[in-house]
C-alpha cells in the first residue's frame, strides 16, 4: 500500500480498511455502514474496491467526476470505481500489461451496474477521433441490447444477468465482447415470481400494431404459455419505452433493419412454439413415435407420446433462442471488432453472474454457484500469491495468513473422476434406465464423506436425521453458504437433447436466420457424434475463462448487497457481515497488513515527509533510500516498525503512517502561520 493523503484528510470513516484499527468483524461493518450512511459507496482494501449498492442513483459519476479521476494517483481522492478504472487502464497504457478487472459478488449486489461504470469510464478517458468514437458508442450501446435479450427478473433482481460477459479493450480502443453460458432454460419456464427475458415483454408492449400483426403476435402477455404470469410486470419498468431504448440500440450498434426483423421473428417464433399443444392421438412430424429405436430397428426408449413431443418442443424452443442470443454476440462483435490485426495489451471486464440461493434450487443455481466458486479461488489464488510475490521481490520476510482455501469446494463440483458433474455425466451417458434419483443415489455412494456435501440417502450420510434436507435433495457448503439442490431435472438439463430431425427441419426452414443458427441440420454435415453435455460445456468454458484470467492483472470490485428489499438507505447489519466474511474481506485486511500495512516507494516517501527532518530539507543529495534511514533515525522511529525492501519502504503499523502524518500536518501548520505573520508583518 502506498501512503495515502486523502484517504487521511476529511474522511467519512476510513477509505482504506487497512488503516482501520483497531481491525475486527465490528469495526470493518461499522465503517462500511457509517459511510454508507454518508453515501459513501466505495471503500478500500488496498487496492480492491469494497462497493455497497446504494439502490438509488448518486451524484457520482459525471463527466466533471471524470475528469476528477484521470490521471490521479489512486489515493489522492476519496474511494470510488473511477479511480481503480483509471488506474488498469493506466497499467494498460503505460506499462503494456494485460488487466482484467472482475467484479463478484452475489445477485443483486451490483456488478453489472459496476461493470457498466468502469467502461464508460474507459470509454470517456480512452483514444479519440471519429472513428473511435463510433466504435465506443456501438460498444456501450450492445449493453441494452444484450440485457434486453440475457437479463430477466429474478427474486433477489429486477434485471438479472443471466449469462457471463466479458468485454475487452485493447490499448486505446474497444475490442470485442465475447461471452457465454446463457441460463436458457428460462425461455420455457421461470420460477415463480421470475420473469422470461426482457426481450419478449418488451416486443409486445412496445410493438406497433403494425409490427405485432406481421409478426402475428397478440399483445396480451396471457395468451403465452413462455410468459409467467404471476409477475409479468415489474415495479419501475415500462417495457414499451424499453423496447424503443433496445431497437435504437440495435441500430447503432450496426444492425439492418432486416436483421432486426429476422431477429423479433425468432423471438416470436419461439413464443409460438410455447403455444404449441399435443394431443394424446396428434400425429406430429417427427414427434410421433413413442418408442425411440437405435440404428439397427431394436427399442431402447418408451415414452409417452405426448411427454416426448413437449420435451421436443421445448428442447427446440431452448436451442432456437440461445442461439440467436450467441448469434446477436458475434454480430456485435463483427461491428466493434478493432481494426488492428496486431495483437496488443488487452483490458478485460468480467461479470458474470452472481452467487444465488433461492428457495428451489436446480440445475441452473448449481452452474451458477460453480462458477461463483471459480471465480472467488481465482481472488484466492491471486491476491495472495501477488501478495507473496511482493515480499519475495523486495526480500521482506512474508507471513502467512490462514485462509479459507475454497478449492475443495471447486473439486467436488469439478473432479474429473469423482466430482458432480462427472458423475452427471456419466450417469447420462450410461445406457439402461437413467433417473435423476439413479444420480442422486451415485451422488450419494461417491461424495457421502466429502466435508462440503449433504444428503439423507446415504446409509453412512451424517444427515439421516436432518429433516430439513428431503430426500430428493443435496445440499452443498459453499464458500458463500449453504444451498439445497433439488435433484429433479438433471439429468435432462445436462442432456439438453434436440432430435436431429428438428435440426434438420430448422435448416430446411424459409428464413435465413433460422437457417444459419441450425448449420448440424444440413444433411451433408451429419455428425452421429453425441454433443458435449450441458454440465461438459460449461465447465470447459470455465476453465478456459480462468485460464485466460490467471494470464492478467487482476483488478477487484467486491460488491456487496445491503439490504433483500431492493431498497435505499438501508443497511442490514448481519445480511453484510455475511457476505463479508465470505468474500473474505477480513483476511483479505490481514494479508494486506500481514507483517506491514503500507509500502511506499522511497522517493515518493522522502518527498513527502523531508520537511520534518533538517538533513533531508530542503534537498537530499544522495539515494532516497539512504534519506529515508537518516530521516526515520531522526523521528526516532522504533526499528521494528519498518523494514527496507529493494525499492520501497514498508511500514508494520498503521499508527506509525499516523504520527508522520501528524507531524506533517502540524509542520504545515506551522509554517502557515509562520507566513501569515510575516505577511502581517509587511503589512
Ligand atoms: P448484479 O449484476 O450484481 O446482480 P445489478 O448490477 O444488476 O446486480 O444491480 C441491481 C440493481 O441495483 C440495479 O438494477 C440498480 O437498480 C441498483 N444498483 C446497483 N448498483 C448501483 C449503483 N452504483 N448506483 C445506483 N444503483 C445501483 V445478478 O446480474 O442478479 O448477479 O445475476
Ligand atoms: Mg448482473
Amino acid at each position: 500500500m502506498e501512503v495515502k493523503t486523502s484517504l487521511l484528510d476529511n474522511m467519512i470513516g476510513v477509505g482504506d480498511m487497512v488503516l482501520l484499527e483497531p481491525l475486527s468483524e465490528d469495526s470493518f461493518i461499522n465503517n462500511l455502514k457509517k459511510r454508507f450512511d454518508h453515501s459513501e459507496i466505495y471503500t478500500y482494501i488496498g487496492s480492491v474496491v469494497v462497493s455497497i449498492n446504494p439502490y438509488r442513483p448518486l451524484p457520482i459519476y459525471s463527466p466533471e467526476k471524470v475528469e476528477e479521476y484521470r490521471n490521479r494517483n489512486f489515493y489522492e481522492l476519496s474511494p470510488h470505481i473511477f479511480s481503480l478504472s483509471d488506474e488498469a487502464y493506466r497499467s494498460l497504457r503505460d506499462q503494456d500489461k494485460d488487466q482484467c478487472i472482475l467484479i463478484t459478488g452475489e445477485s443483486g449486489a451490483g456488478k453489472t451496474e459496476a461493470s457498466k461504470l468502469v467502461m464508460s469510464y474507459v470509454a470517456a478517458v480512452c483514444g479519440k477521433g471519429a472513428e473511435v468514437n463510433q466504435v465506443k458508442e456501438q460498444l456501450l450501446q450492445s449493453n441494452p441490447v444484450l440485457e434486453a435479450f440475457g437479463n430477466a427478473k429474478t427474486v433477489r433482481n429486477d434485471n438479472s444477468s443471466r449469462f457471463v460477459k466479458k468485454m475487452l479493450w485493447q490499448k486505446l480502443t474497444p475490442m470485442t465482447l465475447s461471452l457465454d453460458l446463457l441460463e436458457k432454460s428460462r425461455v420455457v419456464k421461470q420460477p415463480r415470481g421470475e420473469r422470461n427475458f426482457h426481450i419478449f415483454y418488451q416486443i409486445l408492449s412496445g410493438a406497433s400494431e403494425d409490427m405485432l400483426n406481421k409478426l402475428k403476435l397478440e399483445r396480451d402477455f396471457s395468451r403465452y404459455n413462455y410468459l409467467s404470469l404471476d409477475s409479468a410486470r415489474v415495479n419501475g419498468v415500462d417495457d414499451a419505452v424499453n423496447f424503443r431504448t433496445v431497437r435504437n440500440a440495435m441500430q447503432i450498434v450496426g444492425f439492418m433493419d432486416h436483421e432486426t426483423q429476422s431477429i423479433l421473428e425468432v423471438v416470436a417464433a419461439v413464443l409460438k412454439l410455447g403455444n404449441i399443444e399435443f394431443k394424446p392421438e396428434s400425429r406430429v412430424n417427427g414427434l410421433d413415435e413413442s418408442k425411440i429405436k437405435d440404428k439397427n430397428g431394436k427399442m431402447i426408449l418408451v415414452f409417452t407420446l405426448a411427454l416426448v413431443a413437449y420435451y421436443a418442443r421445448d428442447a427446440l424452443a431452448k436451442n432456437l433462442y440461445s442461439r440467436l442470443f450467441s448469434w446477436l454476440v458475434t454480430r456485435i462483435n463483427e461491428s466493434i471488432k478493432a481494426q488492428t490485426k496486431v495483437r496488443k495489451k488487452v483490458m478485460g471486464v468480467l461479470d458474470i453472474y452472481g452467487f444465488e440461493i433461492f428457495e428451489d434450487n436446480s440445475f441452473e443455481q448449481f452452474i451458477i454457484n460453480y462458477c461463483n466458486e471459480k471465480l472467488q479461488q481465482i481472488f484466492i489464488e491471486l491476491t495472495l500469491k501477488e501478495e507473496q510475490e511482493e515480499y519475495i521481490r523486495e526480500d521482506i520476510e512474508w507471513t502467512h495468513i490462514e485462509y479459507f482455501n475454497n478449492a475443495i469446494i471447486c473439486d467436488l463440483i469439478e473432479n474429473n473422476q469423482t466430482g458432480i458433474l462427472a458423475m452427471l455425466d456419466e450417469e447420462c451417458l450410461r445406457p439402461g434406465t437413467v433417473t435423476d434419483d439413479t444420480f442422486l443415489e451415485k451422488l450419494n455412494q461417491v461424495c457421502a464423506t466429502h466435508q462440503h456435501f449433504e444428503s439423507r440417502m446415504s446409509k453412512c450420510s451424517r444427515f439421516l436425521n436432518d429433516t430439513s434436507l428431503p430426500h430428493s435433495c443435496f445440499r452443498i457448503q459453499h464458500y458463500a453458504g449453504k444451498v439445497m439442490y433439488q435433484v429433479e431435472g438433471f439429468v435432462d438439463k445436462n442432456n439438453d437433447l434436440l432430435y436431429r430431425d428438428l435440426s434438420q427441419a430448422m435448416w430446411k426452414a424459409n428464413h435465413s436466420l433460422i437457417k444459419a443458427l441450425f448449420p448440424e441440420g444440413n444433411p451433408a454435415k451429419i455428425n452421429l457424434k453425441r454433443p458435449p453435455t450441458a454440465g461438459s460445456q460449461f465447465k470447459a468454458s470455465v476453465a478456459t475463462l480462468m485460464k485466460n484470467l490467471q494470464t492478467k492483472n487482476p483488478n477487484y470490485i467486491r460488491c456487496i448487497k445491503p439490504n433483500d428489499k431492493k431498497a435505499a438507505h438501508i443497511f442490514n447489519e448481519a445480511l453484510v457481515c455475511h457476505q463479508v466474511r465470505y468474500l473474505g474481506l477480513l483476511e483479505n485486511v490481514r494479508v494486506r497488513r500481514a507483517g506491514y500495512a503500507f509500502r511506499q516507494p522511497y522517493e515518493l516517501c522522502l518527498e513527502r515527509y523531508k520537511m520534518l527532518c533538517k538533513q533531508t530539507w530542503p534537498h537530499w543529495r544522495g539515494p532516497a533510500r539512504a534519506g529515508v534511514e537518516v530521516l526515520f533515525n531522526e523521528l526516532e522511529i522504533p526499528k521494528e516498525e519498518y523494514s527496507f525492501g529493494r525499492s520501497k519502504i514498508f511500514i508494520r503499523n498503521p499508527r506509525t503512517l499516523f504520527k508522520l502524518e501528524d507531524l506533517r500536518k502540524q509542520r504545515l501548520e506551522d509554517l502557515a502561520t509562520l507566513i501569515q505573520k510575516m505577511y502581517r508583518g509587511w503589512k
